[in-house]
């Protein structure tokens, strides 16, 4: 994870050596320097006060007299609030469903393209549903994803009813017995609350076909728009449940707080991570990697 994420381990390293780690007394402007590099990773306001008002007692409680042990002791809260989250993906109905979605360019059709070869190279059958029918492209794209990862994808017409995709796929999942079906969907129809209707009736297809809702909805939101991808993502959230975040594009962002702020603000936790456009770019979060690559260049790693 470390290598694709050189700029936001860069960003913060560079920030927190500039600054906080200049201070030789853990007073109010140590805090307030900090304060400030977490601010500008994207954390967002309140979660940099959180860890702020934590640190300030951890270095009391521990008797912490260093800006680097302090950095540590910050490193551990920040670890220790993505630790809180059940980061795993729910699949085990027969089929289960994922739904992917988000607006458009955030990463979706490429993401299930990565995740369907993950879960193939794991041993499980896959079926996609091309239900984005908006854009012609976005089939062929969905194809030729699909064919890269050899899996079975039902496509209908374009234009053609999202749900009515949905539901071929599902019946084909079953009548071949696949344990997951991946559901691609638009990211843009002809008004907002078209796209929000669309997907809403995805879900109600899904529901009718196996008897229960999506086993994971996921939004896809791009790393770098960082904190504007919270007013989005509250939008979907509203339209439909959500079980967990694919953060995409991780590979190209100087943003690295966006996840706390993500996951504080939904309470919902970031599942999965793309790391760039091939298709083994998509990761399973690992929190401990992630703060490894994050201080990297400012607190050492043990070897090993
Ligand atoms: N660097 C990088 N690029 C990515 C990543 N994920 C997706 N992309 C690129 O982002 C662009 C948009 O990706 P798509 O998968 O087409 O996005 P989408 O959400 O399906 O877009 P619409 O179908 O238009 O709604 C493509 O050029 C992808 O190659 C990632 O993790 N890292
Ligand atoms: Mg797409």
């Amino acid at each position: 994870m470390s290598r694709r994420m050189d700029r936001a381990s860069l960003a913060f390293s560079e920030q927190v050596k500039d600054s906080v780690m200049l201070r030789r007394d853990l007073d109010d402007e140590f805090y307030d320097d900090l304060l400030e590099v977490l601010v500008g990773a994207d954390t967002g306001m309140g979660v940099a006060e959180t860890f702020v008002s934590a640190l300030r007692l951890r270095v009391k409680t521990e008797r912490i007299s260093t800006a680097e042990q302090a950095l540590a002791g910050l490193k551990a809260e920040m670890l220790e609030a993505l630790n809180s989250r059940d980061r795993r993906l729910s699949l085990d109905q027969s089929p289960s469903v994922v739904v992917v979605v988000g607006v458009n360019g955030s990463g979706k059709t490429t993401t299930l393209g990565k995740l369907a070869h993950r879960l193939k190279e794991e041993g499980r059958s896959v079926v996609i549903a091309a239900a984005d029918t908006f854009r012609a492209a976005a089939i062929d794209q969905m194809k030729v994803w699909a064919e890269r990862s050899g899996t079975l994808v039902v496509t209908h017409q374009l234009g053609a009813d999202a749900g009515a995709v949905v539901f071929d796929a599902i019946a084909s999942a079953q009548a071949r017995g696949a344990e997951v079906v991946l559901v691609d969907t638009a990211g843009r129809l002809h008004t907002k609350s078209n796209l929000m209707v669309e997907l809403a009736k995805v879900r109600r297809v899904v529901e009718r076909a196996t008897g229960a809702p999506p086993q994971e909805t996921l939004l896809v939101i791009e790393a770098p728009t960082g904190m504007n991808a919270i007013a989005q993502a509250h939008a979907f959230h509203e339209a439909m449940p959500l079980t967990g975040i694919v953060l995409t594009k991780l590979d190209g962002t100087s943003r690295g707080g966006t996840i706390w702020a993500i996951e504080s603000e939904l309470n919902v936790p970031v599942k999965l991570v793309g790391l760039g456009e091939g298709i083994d770019d998509l990761n399973v979060f690992d929190p401990a990697a992630y703060l490894d690559a994050l201080f990297a260049g400012v607190l050492d790693v043990p070897e090993g």
